[in-house]
C-alpha cells in the first residue's frame, strides 16, 4: 500500500488527547495558529443522491430551476470539471470519506462494508476540536465513525416515514426523507456547542430511484417544458459492446408501477390502488390522499392516451423527468432552509457549505437513468462551495477535481494535517482562484461492480480533450474525442489518425494505475 496511513489506534489515542499523531507533529501549533488566525470554520456538506449536473439551474439546467442550490455557487465557486473515481454509491462515499481509490479503501461496489477503523476526515477533524454530525443516507453497511452524532438511514432508505439507524437503534420518523433531514440537521447545528468548530454532513437520499416526490411537490412539474436530449433514441452503433448491452433503458428497464407511479386503478378494495404496491404502504392517510389526488387523475389520463413505441418512450421519459425534478425541488427547498439559517445565526461567513452529489446520473442521455459509465453524464459529479472568507462570489474553476479531493481540502480547511494515505489533493489553492501550475491533466477511472444494470466493468482516464475506456472482461477499448463529439456518440479508438492519441493515452493509463496501486482488471 503506498503511503504510511494512520491506524486506528493511533487515532483514538490521538483522540484521548494521549499523544500527537505520527505524522502530525506540529498539529498543536498548527491548531493555535489558524486559531490565532481566525476561527476554524465550519463545514455544512449537503450531499445529494444521483443529482445529475443538467438539473441544477447554476449548471445551465434547461429542465428546472433550483434558486437555493445555485445561490452557493453565485456566492461561492462552480467547479465545472468535477469527476468520481467510480461512479457508484457507496463506493463514491468511501472514496469522499478517505481520500482513497476503491481498491484500497475496500469499498470497490455497494456490496463491501465500509471499515470504518481506516483514517477519514470526520475522524480526523474530531481528534482536532470539531463537533461532528452524518444525518442522512450513508449506505456503507457499517456503523458511522468520527462522529459525535448520526442518525442515517439504513441501506438506501424510504422516501416516506423512514427509519434511521442511530447508537441506540432503529427509530421511525413521520415525514418526507428530504424534509425529515433538513429538520435533523437544523437541530443540530442549533443545539451544538457553540464554542467549538463543526463537520455536519446532510446527505439526502434524494433524488435516488425511484424518485418519489414529497407531498409539496407531488405536481411541481405537471405542466414544465422538459425538453428531451438528443440522444434519447441512441442506438449505441458506434461503440463497443457494453453500451448496447446495457438494462438501464427508459424503453426497456424503467418499470410502470414502481419508478413511474403508475399503479392499479383504485376500486374500492383496500389493496387497489398505490397501496397494491409495497413502496406506498409506509405512507400515512394524509400523505396517500395528496398522492393519491395527484398522481390517480394523471395515471387515468395516461391509460386513456395508452402510448405506445417511442411516445411510449417519450411518455416515460416526462414521467421520470417529472418525479426526479418534484424530488430536488424538497433538497432545494431544505438548502434554502440551512442557507436561512446560517444568515439568520450569523453562522454564514465561516461556514464552508458544500453541494454535490455522489455522482452523476442519466436523464434519458443515451436513453438510460442510472449512472456507473465513464462517460460524462454519469463521469461528473455537480460541485459548488460557498465560503465567503476565502472564496471570491462567483468563481468559476476549470481545474479537473475529483471526489478523492474532498478529505485533503477538509483537513487543510481545518487547518490540520492530512493523513499520509490520502491520494487527493487539496481544492483550497482552487478555491482561492490559484492555478497551480502543476495541478493534475487526467483523472483515473475504475468502475467495478457486475450485475445491476449490465454496465461491464471497466477502467479508463479523462483529459481535457479525451475519453479513454478498458472493458477488461472482453477487452474492448473505447476513445472519444470531446472536442469533437461531446455527447460520445461515436468512439475513434480504431480510427487510424488517433493511433498516436491511443498509445499516449495508454501510457498515462499506465502510469496513473502505476500512482494510484491499481492492479485489478490487468
Ligand atoms: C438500487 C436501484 C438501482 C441503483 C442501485 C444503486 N434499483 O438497486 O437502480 O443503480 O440501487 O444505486 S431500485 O429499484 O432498488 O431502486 S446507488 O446510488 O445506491 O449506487
Ligand atoms: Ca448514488
Amino acid at each position: 500500500m503506498p503511503g504510511n496511513i494512520v491506524s486506528r489506534r493511533e487515532l483514538l489515542r490521538y483522540a484521548s488527547g494521549a499523544v500527537a499523531l505520527s505524522g502530525f507533529p506540529n498539529l498543536t501549533s498548527m491548531i493555535a495558529a489558524a486559531q490565532t488566525a481566525g476561527e476554524r470554520p465550519n463545514i455544512l456538506f449537503i450531499f445529494a443522491d444521483d443529482h445529475a449536473c443538467r438539473a441544477i439551474g447554476a449548471y445551465g439546467s434547461k429542465v428546472n430551476k433550483t434558486p437555493n442550490i445555485d445561490r452557493i455557487a453565485s456566492e461561492g465557486a462552480l467547479f465545472e470539471n468535477s469527476f468520481c473515481t467510480n461512479s457508484i454509491c457507496a463506493p463514491s462515499r468511501a472514496v469522499v470519506l478517505t481520500g482513497r481509490y476503491s481498491h484500497l479503501n475496500g469499498v470497490m461496489t455497494n456490496a463491501e462494508a465500509f471499515d470504518g477503523s481506516q483514517p477519514t476526515y470526520p475522524q480526523i477533524l474530531r481528534a482536532a476540536g470539531y463537533q461532528t454530525a452524518t444525518i442522512g443516507k450513508w449506505h456503507l453497511k457499517s456503523d458511522p465513525t468520527g462522529f459525535d452524532f448520526w442518525n442515517v438511514l439504513p441501506g438506501q432508505g424510504e422516501y416516506y416515514n423512514p427509519d434511521f439507524m442511530t447508537p441506540k437503534g432503529k427509530v421511525r420518523r413521520e415525514g418526507y426523507a428530504t424534509d425529515i433531514i433538513t429538520d435533523l440537521s437544523l437541530e443540530w447545528m442549533k443545539s451544538r456547542d457553540p464554542g467549538k468548530p463543526f463537520l455536519l454532513h446532510c446527505w439526502h437520499k434524494a433524488p435516488h430511484r425511484s424518485w418519489m416526490p414529497g407531498p409539496t411537490h407531488l405536481t411541481t412539474y405537471d405542466d414544465a417544458e422538459i425538453p428531451e436530449p438528443s440522444t434519447l433514441f441512441d442506438d449505441y452503433a458506434d461503440r463497443a459492446s457494453p453500451a448496447r448491452n446495457h438494462e438501464m433503458g427508459i424503453a426497456r428497464h424503467m418499470n410502470l408501477p414502481v419508478d413511474l407511479k403508475v399503479t392499479p386503478p383504485l376500486t374500492g378494495n383496500p389493496l387497489s390502488g398505490p397501496l397494491a404496491i409495497e413502496q406506498y404502504r409506509r405512507m400515512n392517510e394524509r400523505q396517500r390522499k395528496l398522492w393519491d389526488a395527484a398522481y390517480v387523475p394523471k395515471n387515468e389520463a395516461f391509460r386513456k392516451e395508452n402510448p405506445q413505441g417511442d411516445d411510449l418512450v417519450r411518455w416515460k421519459y416526462r414521467r421520470y423527468m417529472q418525479d426526479y425534478l418534484g424530488c430536488i425541488a424538497s433538497v432545494d427547498d431544505g438548502v434554502g432552509r440551512l442557507l436561512a439559517y446560517l444568515d439568520e445565526s450569523g453562522l454564514a461567513k465561516n461556514t464552508i457549505v458544500i453541494y454535490c452529489s455522489d455522482q452523476g446520473f442519466y436523464l434519458g442521455e443515451h436513453g438510460w437513468f442510472d449512472k456507473r459509465w465513464i462517460y460524462e453524464e454519469s463521469l461528473r459529479m455537480p460541485l459548488m462551495i460557498r465560503w465567503p472568507e476565502v472564496i471570491k462570489a462567483g468563481t468559476r474553476v476549470k481545474e479537473m477535481v475529483q471526489n478523492l479531493d474532498y478529505a485533503p481540502t477538509f483537513c487543510e480547511v481545518a487547518g490540520v494535517k492530512p493523513s499520509d494515505g490520502f491520494q487527493g489533493v487539496s481544492m483550497k489553492s482552487l478555491m482561492a482562484g490559484e492555478h497551480p501550475a502543476d495541478w493534475r491533466k487526467s483523472i483515473y477511472y475504475h468502475y467495478c461492480e457486475r450485475g445491476v444494470h449490465n454496465v461491464a466493468p471497466h477502467y479508463g482516464l479523462r483529459t481535457e480533450r479525451f475519453t479513454m475506456a478498458h472493458f477488461y472482461m472482453t477487452d474492448e477499448w473505447e476513445l472519444f474525442d470531446l472536442e469533437k463529439d461531446p455527447l460520445q456518440m461515436k468512439s475513434v479508438y480504431a480510427d487510424p489518425a488517433y493511433a498516436g492519441t491511443v498509445k499516449e493515452l495508454k501510457d498515462e493509463l499506465t502510469r496513473l494505475r502505476e500512482k494510484y496501486g491499481d492492479t485489478k482488471g490487468a
